[in-house]
């Protein structure tokens, strides 16, 4: 009998860490949540510099394996944990080859180079460390737009996930960056309404927000 795996989840409270959280709740795996959050300080103790010398979340422990990068996570997840009956992740190499480009897009595209510039310059958002910047803002919003036409064009065959009839991970992916713009009022295409109405009434979408919310610490209670 093989053990149970020895999981730890760091990191709560972000559109990058909800996606580990969910992972976790898909594949049906029993895991420690530690809930520290983005700029509180929690991610520079020497503690956690020591296992991510990267000070960022999320960051998953897998007994004495560590891993950092949400998409990356989410990745090593679907690899190492997916069943015959429960996969998160297409095997055969040309599926599983179109399933790194969806990754790869949403990450680069969609997430690093529209939604986190829109956060890196935002007045109400990281505009005080990075910038402040408008103009730069609006132009990532519309490039999220028309990144999103890729997922329009997938989507246009009313298929019930992005890849087809399978759920798989790059649904996490795309998901968490379709709340995210929503979040920040960029409109997304009519096609992926639906789509997006779908993956929310899964249970596991579900647990995993849930267990990404930050717990509220007693000075910020206050
Ligand atoms: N590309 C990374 C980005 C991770 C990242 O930037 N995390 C932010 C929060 S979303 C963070 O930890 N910032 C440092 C801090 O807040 O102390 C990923 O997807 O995991």
């Amino acid at each position: 009998m093989t053990a149970a795996p020895n999981l730890t989840l760091w990191g709560v409270g972000t559109s990058r860490t909800v996606r580990a959280h969910w992972a976790m709740h898909e594949l049906g795996l029993t895991y420690t949540t530690r809930a520290i959050g983005p700029r509180t300080g929690e991610t520079k103790t020497a503690e956690y510099t020591a296992l991510n010398p990267r000070q960022k979340i999320p960051l998953l422990q897998d007994g004495d394996f560590r891993i950092g990068e949400s998409a990356a996570i989410v990745a090593y997840l679907s690899r190492t944990y997916s069943t015959e009956e429960n996969s998160l992740i297409p095997e055969p190499p040309r599926d599983f080859a179109a399933w790194l480009e969806w990754t790869f897009f949403i990450v680069a595209e969609l997430d690093s180079t529209s939604l986190y510039v829109m956060r890196r310059h935002g007045a109400d958002a990281l505009g005080h460390i990075y910038g402040v910047a408008p103009e730069v803002v609006a132009k990532a919003g519309e490039y999220f737009r028309q990144q999103l036409r890729h997922v329009e064009t997938a989507l246009a065959d009313n298929r019930t996930y992005l890849m087809g009839d399978r759920f798989t991970s790059a649904d996490i992916l795309l998901t968490t960056c379709l709340d995210w713009a929503i979040a920040y009022g960029v409109g997304i295409c009519d096609n992926a309404q639906p789509y997006l109405a779908r993956i929310q009434q899964r249970p596991a979408y579900q647990l995993g927000r849930a267990a990404n919310v930050a717990r509220a610490a007693p000075e910020r209670a206050r």
